[in-house]
């Protein structure tokens, strides 16, 4: 429970409000070939040469799995109410099915409970990328059978950790695992497959509403969501081509997952927009009754806003926006991270508004936001993120508008707790409240991190 003291805090956050911080199993965890781990997909691309900056792989990551006590003795100092873990597939089942591997699933049973002791409240991610490669090698997710793979492995873990356990995201970032793995082929398995990548969205949103059927089976009490990467999509002019090109992104990033999960029904635009693409006769009947099965609050992820508008010419190479190939991203003008990404956080506000807008008040939580930066230690041994600092505050700052504006927001997640492996892009992004040496594993808390737990502790921010 935090509760605002100090007279200099006038953006207080709500009693109960969640501090959190996030990670990933395959961007932290290393450790990808012992007790038992199969590999996953993930193992496959980034052992595949050109596919991750410099041919960085989550082998070794941060090797959390052996660090997780001073991982979470970390969490403490800073002062989090919770921590949102990812749970390795391959660990828990090699190849996707049958028992559970006691070490995988001992490891996260241990973690839970160290959070537990320190008074962290656990929220684990079911899935984030990392598909057993055996499940892939049946299809993955163009493969329907998968999404019953899915419930039957929630099931294990929420009968292994489910009395612990406050709030389950079944998948991370669904949007990202069909079109960026399925569609453009930029992330693991590295497909292309435009047909492809709107059933493995389907069979991603089947997944999900099994996972919340066997969960809440199992675990009543337990609290369930979904962290989807949520755009605040803007068109360059209010020009009708270019409100449409912003109208057809929305649909495909935004409403394919947010109208069947908590409508229970896919956008009429988007099926009409992608019908050259696909007949839609993956979907079978009863399909959108599991996926809308109620969830307690929809997460987002959220990092820049997207500005489109129509283009000339269709895109060539691969496109993760199957059926709106004639849309053109620009680069929203301002400040930008190591990344390249524009900071704004008008669009996490925007966006929250919206959810409560088009979505009948549902709750929500941000399951990510954060910022990247070239964080170097200095000669007394600080590390000067000031930057990040500012990134965070100003989108704190919007979160709190958007609060005082109704949004029923419970908590918020800064990504990440950890400097790690980010994805394609490998090492050089450095997202962490902490810092990370991958050459000696040290961790050294960033200014940030003194910051947040400053914040925490007074339960808001200061004005500016
Ligand atoms: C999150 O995704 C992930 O959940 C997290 O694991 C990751 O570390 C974090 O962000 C930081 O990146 O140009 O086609 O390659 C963020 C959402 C959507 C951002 C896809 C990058 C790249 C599109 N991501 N986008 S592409």
């Amino acid at each position: 429970e935090v509760i605002a003291t100090d007279d200099r805090v006038d953006l207080r956050f709500p009693t109960g409000f969640w501090w959190g911080a996030a990670t990933a199993a395959y961007q932290i965890e290393g450790a990808a070939s012992v007790d038992g781990r199969s590999p996953s997909i993930w193992d496959t691309f980034s052992a595949t040469p050109g596919k991750t900056v410099a041919g960085h792989t989550g082998e070794e990551a941060t090797d959390h799995y052996h660090r997780y006590r001073q991982d979470v003795s970390l969490m403490s100092e800073i002062g989090l109410s919770a921590y949102r873990f990812s749970v390795s597939w391959p660990r828990v089942q090699a190849g996707g099915r049958g028992p559970a591997n006691p070490a995988g699933i001992g490891f996260y049973d241990r973690l839970v409970d160290e959070l537990m002791e320190r008074g962290i409240n656990p929220v684990a991610t079911l899935y984030h990328w990392d598909l057993p490669q055996a499940l892939e090698d049946e299809g993955g997710w163009l493969n329907r059978d998968t999404a019953h793979r899915f419930g039957d492995y929630a099931a294990l873990m929420a009968e292994r950790l489910g009395d612990r356990v406050k709030l389950w995201c079944t998948l991370n970032e669904p949007w990202c695992s069909a079109f960026l793995g399925y569609g453009s082929g930029v992330h693991a398995p590295g497909r292309i497959d435009p047909a492809g990548s709107l059933a493995a969205a389907h069979h991603l949103l089947l997944a999900h509403g099994l996972a919340v059927r066997r969960v809440r089976a199992i675990a009543p009490s337990a609290q369930v969501s979904i962290a989807l990467n949520q755009g605040a999509v803007r068109a360059v002019t209010d020009s009708p081509a270019d409100l449409d090109a912003a109208r057809r992104i929305d649909g495909l990033l935004n409403r394919l997952f947010l109208d069947p999960i908590l409508r229970g029904s896919y956008p009429a635009d988007v099926l009409a927009d992608t019908k050259d693409v696909t007949d839609w006769a993956f979907v079978q009947p009863g399909d959108l009754a599991v996926i809308s099965t109620p969830i307690d609050m929809v997460g987002a992820n959220y990092y820049q806003p997207d500005l489109v508008s129509a283009a000339e010419e269709p895109a060539t190479g691969p496109w993760p926006f199957p059926g709106s190939e004639s849309v053109a991203f620009h680069k929203t003008p301002g400040p930008q991270t190591a990344m390249d990404w524009t900071i704004d956080p008008t669009g996490l506000r925007d966006l929250l508004l919206r959810l409560r807008r088009d979505y009948n008040d549902v709750p929500v939580i941000i399951t990510e936001n954060g910022a990247a930066y070239a964080d170097r230690i200095d000669d007394d041994g600080r590390i000067p993120d000031a930057e990040r600092i500012e990134y965070l505050h100003a989108h704190f700052a919007a979160a709190h508008e958007a609060i005082e504006a109704g949004v029923d927001l419970r908590g918020y997640f800064v990504w990440s707790l950890l400097d790690n492996f980010e994805w394609a892009l490998g090492y050089d992004k450095r997202f962490g409240l902490i810092h990370v040496d991958y050459a000696t594993q040290q961790r050294t808390l960033k200014e940030s991190a003194h910051w947040y737990r400053r914040t925490i502790a007074e339960g808001g921010l200061p004005r500016r």
